[in-house]
């Protein structure tokens, strides 16, 4: 049976998000900057802004894409650091491995937030809650950092939660919560209602989801328009998005085992020039040709160990993969070749999550 648009798949969210993620890596790596006011950014004499602060330096109101110049006339003590972006990423990396032990079920927003779907997880017995805990806990006995979760029957309001106890805390919003937790919620709350938005609907006394709620459906959709639905939709808390957990692809290649092992650079580069034409044709079919960053040549041997060999490239160039090919040979050692393999690596395309973020902005 499908399900029509008043039926709302039930799901099991969670939401984790960071504590002054970057904020607080640099805590972990430098014991003298833990007890004070700390600011990642660009340093004031740049005209730098803040990317994010520790706690105690929000507490004198600094805050991120604050301009550093303000953020050090806030609280004079700020120390100002420039951060390490690779580090930030690697860590990204490991939180994510953490979440993979719990669902594939992962979309992330940035290097410090995603979404878990935990629908069918048998975890817990099943329980979001223990498994968000869990999550917490991996975190900070691995990782030596904080997190926040937020735990929702949807997206949107898993989102909102995480926000709820931070830091360093949960926030779960059962389906029998749902009604009586949107009442009171500030439309500004709701991710993609932006600052003109929120102004906007307040013109018309529109403040809290209750407000939303008791206005006429007709005279908001005849306003504005179709973003209004979703709106709508959101301050009745629903949100019947599934999460878009699309792999970004990492590479693309093809490869042949012979029915007879060959030993000569002759002979696998005869192989080699068949699997050409197919390797440019399912590059083509997944439209990746812009995104190739390496070339690759793997060999697997007769005794079952094979060695790859690589070389930085933005193109399908047939004399890389030749030299390649000769490169891998060098570790042949007499013996035989089962397969012969090639692809291209692909540059990650992080532009696809910036896109997916929604907007309500009329
Ligand atoms: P956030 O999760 O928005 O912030 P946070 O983790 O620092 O703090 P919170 O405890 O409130 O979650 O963003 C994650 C990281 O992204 C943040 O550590 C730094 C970076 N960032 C910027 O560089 N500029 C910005 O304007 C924001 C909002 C974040
Ligand atoms: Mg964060």
């Amino acid at each position: 049976m499908s399900l029509n648009c008043n039926q709302v798949k039930s799901r099991k969210i969670i939401h984790i998000d960071m504590d002054c993620f970057f904020a607080a890596v640099e805590m972990r790596e430098n014991p003298a900057y833990r007890n004070r006011p700390l600011a990642v950014g660009g340093s004031s004499d740049r005209r730098g802004v803040i990317s994010t602060c520790n706690y105690q330096a929000r507490k004198f109101g600094v805050r991120s894409a604050m301009a550093t110049a303000q953020a050090v006339k806030k609280c004079p003590h700020l120390l100002v650091v420039p951060g390490n972006m690779a580090l930030y990423k690697q860590i990204s990396q490991q939180i994510r491995a953490i979440f993979s032990r719990y669902t594939d079920k992962i979309e992330p927003l940035s290097l410090d937030e995603a979404f878990l779907d935990v629908s069918d997880s048998k975890d817990f017995q099943g329980s979001a809650t223990l498994i968000a805990e869990s999550i917490r806990s991996d975190i900070a006995n691995e990782l030596n950092l904080t997190a926040s979760a937020g735990v929702a029957p949807n997206k949107f309001l898993a989102k909102i939660a995480s926000d709820e106890n931070k830091p360093d805390g949960t926030f779960v919003i059962t389906p029998e919560q749902v009604s009586d937790f949107v009442f009171d919620l500030p439309l500004r709350k709701i991710p993609g209602v932006g600052k003109v938005t929120a102004q906007k609907l307040a013109d018309i006394g529109l403040i809290t989801a209750a407000d939303v709620q008791a206005y006429p459906k007709e005279a908001l959709l005849n306003r504005f328009g179709k973003y209004a639905a979703d709106l709508i939709e959101r301050c009745y808390g629903r949100d019947n998005r599934a999460l878009q957990t699309e792999r970004v692809r990492k590479s693309v290649g093809v490869e042949r085992t012979l029915a007879q092992d060959i030993y000569s650079y002759e002979q696998a580069l005869a192989v080699m020039s068949k699997l050409l034409p197919e390797l440019v044709h399912r590059i083509k079919n997944s439209k990746a040709g812009d995104a190739i960053h390496k070339q690759v040549v793997k060999l697997k041997f007769n005794d079952f160990q094979s060695t790859t060999i690589e070389k930085t490239s933005d193109q399908v160039n047939e004399g890389l993969f030749n030299d390649l090919l000769q490169g891998a040979l060098m570790r042949q050692d007499a013996r035989g070749i089962r397969l012969v393999g090639i692809s291209v690596g692909l540059a990650e395309d992080n532009k696809k999550n910036l896109d997916r973020q929604m907007t309500f902005e009329f």
